[in-house]
């Protein structure tokens, strides 16, 4: 192992996954607004080089990031339903789909295949940051499982305003640390991909 190389961080898949099927909706807050800018075009930016068509790419935003389960879940069952009104219109009285349709499924009124949820939260003197985290993490754990949609947890519980700025790319060092939000947007791809295959 070269001297400088790391063991920390995410090894990129084997698998080239496709984008171009998917739908991704991004949910983030406004707390922190220039490192959440950051993280949300590293996450769009990767998306798109994966694939993923510009009108497959919903972003949406709440004020803080204790409002992201919430809108996470919102989000994802809203696509779900208005999936199953428009698959059941093109449907109609034959129940056959026309194969010059779109398939809902797959096109841009499909439900999402993967949500992003950003946020930025940076310690202050009291407790709020330890109950927001908590809250949040475990909010966004919750719903991937109860709705079988992937969602990547794309908050920075940061110490300090200088480990956000490095983990969105922007330290005011001379290295600028690593965007993020690049790292979701490929996982978001991947598990889209796989929860597609796997269900
Ligand atoms: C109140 C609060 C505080 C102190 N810090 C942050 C933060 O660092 N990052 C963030 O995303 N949101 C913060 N908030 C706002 C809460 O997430 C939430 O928006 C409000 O408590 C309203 O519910």
């Amino acid at each position: 192992m070269a001297e400088d190389a790391t063991v920390k961080g995410i090894q990129p898949s084997a698998e080239n996954f496709d984008g171009s099927k998917l739908r991704v909706a991004i949910v983030h807050a406004r707390w922190n607004k220039v490192i959440i800018d950051a993280l949300v075009k590293g996450a769009i930016d990767t998306l798109k080089e994966r694939g993923v068509q510009d009108q497959s790419i919903t972003v949406v935003e709440v004020p803080g990031s204790f409002e992201l389960p919430f809108a996470v879940k919102t989000v994802i069952q809203g696509s779900k339903s208005r999936a199953s009104s428009t698959a059941a219109d093109l449907l109609g009285a034959t129940g056959l789909l026309d194969s010059n349709m779109e398939d809902p499924a797959t096109t841009s009124n499909g439900p999402f295949d993967a949500v992003i949820a950003i946020g930025v939260l940076i310690k202050g003197s009291t407790m709020h940051f330890e109950y927001i985290c908590d809250a949040v993490s475990h909010g966004l754990m919750r719903i991937q499982l109860e709705t079988g949609i992937p969602v990547i947890f794309g908050v920075l519980t940061a110490l300090t305003e200088d480990q956000a700025l490095e983990r969105a790319g922007i330290g005011r060092k001379e290295s600028k640390g690593h965007n993020h939000g690049v790292d979701w947007g490929h996982a978001a791809v991947e598990m889209a991909s796989k929860a597609r295959e796997w269900s």
